[in-house]
Order: C-alpha cells, then structure tokens, then sequence
C-alpha cells in the first residue's frame, strides 16, 4: 500500500520531469556540426551523377525511378556539370563537388531535378521523364530515406522551387484566381515537407524563394511579361514565407531557417559593379566572370560562388555554439 502511494505520488513527478525534458529541449543547429545537407528542387540546385539523366539529376528520372542502395551509393558526383556550367551554390555550401558524396566531409545528398515544377497535378512536366518536386520528395522516401544517415543534429535540408512554378504560369490565363492556385501550390509542396519530416528526415530545414527571375536575359525586351512575372514571383513569395511560418510553428523541434534569394538577387543586380560584375542584362555562355547570366534564365558559376556565400554567412549566424 504504502509501496502503491508512494509511486502514485511520484509518478506525476516522473512524467513532469519527462515533459519538462521535452518541452526544454531546444531544436539544435551548428553549420560546423552539420555532416549531411539534403536538397529538393529544380535547375539552380540541380547537380550531375554518373546515375543521374544528364543534365538533369544526380540520380534516376521518371522512367527510371527507383534505385538500388548500390547505385545510390556508388553514385558519383560529375563536376562542374550544372545549370550553369561550373559548380552551383549547393556545391559551394557544402564542399561536395565530385567523387561519392560519402566521401565529402559535408555529405550532399541532391535529389534536385532541372525543370521540376512543385506538381504535375498543377503544372504540366517539362519533359515526360521530368521528376517534379512532390516524386522528388518520393523518390528520396522510398528509394535513399533508409539507406543515408540524417541524425538530426548534423542534418541540413534545402528546399528551393518554384523558379519553374512562376515563370511557366505567370502567361496562364487559364488561372483565372491566382490567389487560389498559389494556395494549391503551396499545399502540395509542404504536403511534400511533411512527407520528408514524417519519414524522418529532422534536424533543420532551409527554405529558399523565388529571385526576380523578372530581371533575367529572357524577359529584359518584354516589359508586359516582365511586369507579369514579378507580379507571380511576388504572390508566390508571400504565400511561401506564411507556409514556412506555419511549418515552424507546428514543429517546434525542427530548426527552420529561411533564405531571402529576392533580395539577395536584387541586391546584387542594383550594385552589380561592387560584385565584380559588367553585364546584367545579356548573357554569355562562357567562362567571363564579369556576366550574372550564364543563359536566359540561370545565374553564372560565379554568381552561384557568391550566393553560397551569403547563405553561409546566413547560417552561421543561425547556428547555436
Ligand atoms: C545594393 O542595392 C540594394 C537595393 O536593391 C540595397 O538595398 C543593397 O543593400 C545594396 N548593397 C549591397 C552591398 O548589396
Ligand atoms: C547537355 O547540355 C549541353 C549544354 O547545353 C549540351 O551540349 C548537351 O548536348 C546536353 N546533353 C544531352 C545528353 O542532352
Ligand atoms: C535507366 O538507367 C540505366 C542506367 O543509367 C539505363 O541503362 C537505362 O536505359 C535507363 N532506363 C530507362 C527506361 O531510361
Ligand atoms: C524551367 O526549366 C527548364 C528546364 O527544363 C529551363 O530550360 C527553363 O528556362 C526554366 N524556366 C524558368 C522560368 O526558369
Ligand atoms: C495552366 O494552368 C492550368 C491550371 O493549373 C493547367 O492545368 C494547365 O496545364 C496550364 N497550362 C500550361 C500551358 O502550363
Ligand atoms: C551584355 O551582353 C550582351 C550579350 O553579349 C550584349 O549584347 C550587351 O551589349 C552587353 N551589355 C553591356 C551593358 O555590356
């Protein structure tokens, strides 16, 4: 009896001390402690593997969806090979620029496609073997999300879309209420964030909008498309820092951290000279680094080295020590 008492009175204590524990706990992040960076996303992030489809993935396209651990593992990252023709912002980050990204001190697991949409549901696919990023999201849970570590702590994602999402609909007059289909879009993507968080995939997320795609080589002779666009761009920017919020508040134990690349784009176009750069507004398929347009709508290598940059500077900032 007195045996029953007494663990009737300490319990209350024993699952306040576990709730205490719980609640106390702070969502870790250290950019120095991070090991593994995942990302999601379309041809700014995209990176080539030996099993990828050239010049779209690092691994596997629609038709070929599924991968084996073998091939995931011995998967190789090709350098150089992006969207802009030399190294991108993700493999600046990290430092995972060739070779097996087990091998990397920083792992970088990319699961990019170049051309993704959010949804085929909501947009049509560029190619019939584009992967959009919902499958994305699909493909790392079915075929990666067992096999690659993630410990919390010392994981990092990067979620950046709707370069693609914006500039395919801005033109669409069949969207006769935006304000709707961006809601759509939006629920479709954090319907994929929270298919990665449910499998597992914790720790810290990133999440990148659109820059002012307005502003690229394509769109510099079409005032009307232009103004069209930063109008879509806008309205897709507000509607995803809402649903970020939203993300953050729901799962406290995630640390979720935000990269402003509107502003960031902006800024380095208005001062463009301080950054090293001659030419904003054509294009040069080349190696000058005096251009920020390496084609029509994708930044050059070396706006990609400066961007990772910023996004460092960013997460030190963030980081607990
Ligand atoms: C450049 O111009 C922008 C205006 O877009 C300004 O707000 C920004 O801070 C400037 N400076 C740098 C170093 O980017
Ligand atoms: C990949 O892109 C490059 C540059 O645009 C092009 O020359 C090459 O033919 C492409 N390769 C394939 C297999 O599509
Ligand atoms: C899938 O990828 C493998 C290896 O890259 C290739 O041999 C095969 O032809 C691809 N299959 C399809 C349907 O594209
Ligand atoms: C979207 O992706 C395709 C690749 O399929 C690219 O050629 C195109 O320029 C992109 N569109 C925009 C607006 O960036
Ligand atoms: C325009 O948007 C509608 C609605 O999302 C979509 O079904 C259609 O395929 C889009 N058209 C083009 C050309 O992208
Ligand atoms: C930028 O580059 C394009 C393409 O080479 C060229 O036509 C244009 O004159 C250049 N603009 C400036 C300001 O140098």
């Amino acid at each position: 009896m007195h045996l029953l008492s007494a663990i009737a009175t300490l319990l209350p204590l024993i699952t306040q001390g576990f709730a205490s524990v719980t609640t106390a706990r702070q969502p870790h992040f250290n950019w120095h402690e991070t090991r593994y960076v995942y990302a999601f996303g379309d041809s700014y992030t995209y990176i080539q593997g030996t099993e990828g489809r050239t010049n779209f993935s690092f691994i596997g396209d629609a038709f070929n969806f599924s991968f084996t651990p073998r091939e995931l593992l011995s998967n190789e990252i090709v350098p150089k090979f992006t969207s802009s023709d030399g190294s991108n912002w993700i493999e600046f980050l990290t430092g995972c620029m060739s070779g097996r990204p087990s091998r990397c001190r920083r792992q970088l697991w990319n699961f990019a496609f170049a051309g993704a949409d959010i949804d085929s549901n909501l947009l049509p696919l560029h190619h019939d073997y584009t992967i959009p990023l919902t499958d994305e999201v699909k493909q790392w849970a079915t075929y990666a999300a067992d096999i690659l570590p993630r410990p919390a702590r010392e994981t990092l994602t990067a979620w950046w879309i709707g370069i693609n999402d914006t500039g395919d609909s801005f033109g669409n007059t069949t969207i006769t209420d935006r304000d709707a289909f961006w809601d759509a879009e939006m629920d479709s993507y954090f319907g994929a964030v929270e298919k990665a968080y449910s499998r597992g995939l914790r720790g810290t997320y990133l999440f990148i909008n659109v820059p002012p795609g307005h502003r690229a080589p394509a769109r510099v002779n079409d005032p009307t498309g232009q103004a069209l666009l930063k109008q879509n761009i806008n309205q897709y920017n507000s509607k995803l820092a809402k649903r970020v919020q939203q993300f953050r508040a729901k799962h406290q134990d995630m640390t979720v951290l935000t990269f402003d690349s509107y502003t960031w784009f902006n800024g380095v176009l208005d001062n463009a000279s301080r950054y090293g750069f001659k030419n904003t507004t054509g294009f040069c398929q080349c190696k000058d680094p005096s251009f920020f347009w390496f084609n029509s709508g994708h930044p050059t290598e070396h706006v990609h080295k400066l961007l990772a940059q910023a996004i460092e500077a960013q997460l030190l900032k963030a980081s607990h020590h």
